[in-house]
């Protein structure tokens, strides 16, 4: 899964349509360098980040959506928490949902069952403004492990079909880097469940506390972790460089078997 972030800060504000070709073209890039699918957000849900309005997130999401699916044979993903943003993604050509707060807005449950769209419910401790100020579990990956097989039992009750549903333990989301490190070396535990598990670890705030290195110079340890977590059985891998992470998941699967 390839990172496509459209928010304002990522892509020239040279009018609307310099914004959307560049977006779009980064998203085709994505998908030719081997990303199976491209997640689109509209919402930075990074630590201390505003909130974004629903007439923002549409106008950003819904042109790149519909152009990356005329032009690519790549799943479109939608990253967000809002059930409007779900149905005009779907209407779109969307065809998974992104929910880092795993279908628990007002609504979220009902849209993204209506939508026809696979989901990936994730795990979060807390709201992305105040996550990382103090989190505490007395056992990190049993309380994820819980709250994901929970989540995919609402899911289900909502009338998503089982394998309509992938689930992600959220790393960075609401974890001090202890509760990070635990939760991917006990990563199988999430893995043996019936659902199939997404992993974002990709530049994220952990490889820079334990390399030194700024956000566009994590590549390496992002590849690290992708391959460690799809060694513990993790099915599909969010990242920023694709091109780098294909090439390592491609020598990892033919060791472990997985084709
Ligand atoms: C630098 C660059 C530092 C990016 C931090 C970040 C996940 C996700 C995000 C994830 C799923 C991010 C939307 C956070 N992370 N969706 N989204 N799983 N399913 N931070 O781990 O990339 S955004």
């Amino acid at each position: 899964m390839g990172v496509l972030n459209v928010t304002p800060d990522s892509f020239s504000d040279g009018g609307r349509y310099a914004g959307l070709e560049e977006a779009v073209a980064h998203g085709l890039r994505l998908a030719g360098e081997g990303a199976a699918i491209i997640d689109v957000g509209g919402e930075s849900t990074r630590p201390g980040a505003q909130p974004v309005s629903l007439a923002d997130e549409l106008a950003r999401v819904v042109p790149v959506i519909e152009a990356l699916r005329k032009a690519s044979p790549a799943i479109v993903s939608v990253d967000t928490s809002k059930p409007e943003v779900m149905r005009a993604a779907a209407r779109a050509g969307a065809g998974l949902i992104n929910d880092v707060r795993a279908l628990r807005a007002p609504g979220a449950l009902a849209a993204a069952a209506a939508s026809g769209c696979a989901v990936c419910l994730m795990h979060m401790q807390g709201e992305p403004a105040t996550m990382q100020q103090a989190p505490h579990y007395a056992d990190v990956t049993a309380e994820v492990r819980a709250f994901l097989e929970e989540r995919a039992a609402v899911a289900r009750a909502a009338g998503l079909a089982p394998d309509q549903l992938l689930v992600d333990p959220g790393f960075g989301f609401g974890k001090n880097m202890t509760h990070n490190l635990t939760l991917l070396r006990e990563l199988r535990s999430i893995t043996a469940g019936a659902v199939p598990v997404l992993v974002g670890l990709s530049r994220k705030s952990l490889i820079g506390t334990l390399t030194g290195k700024a956000a566009a110079e994590r590549v390496h340890g992002s590849v690290a972790l992708a391959v460690l977590a799809v060694a513990q059985g993790a099915r599909i891998v969010r990242a920023h460089e694709v091109a780098a992470t294909v090439d390592a998941l491609k020598v990892t699967a033919a060791v472990i078997g997985g084709g």
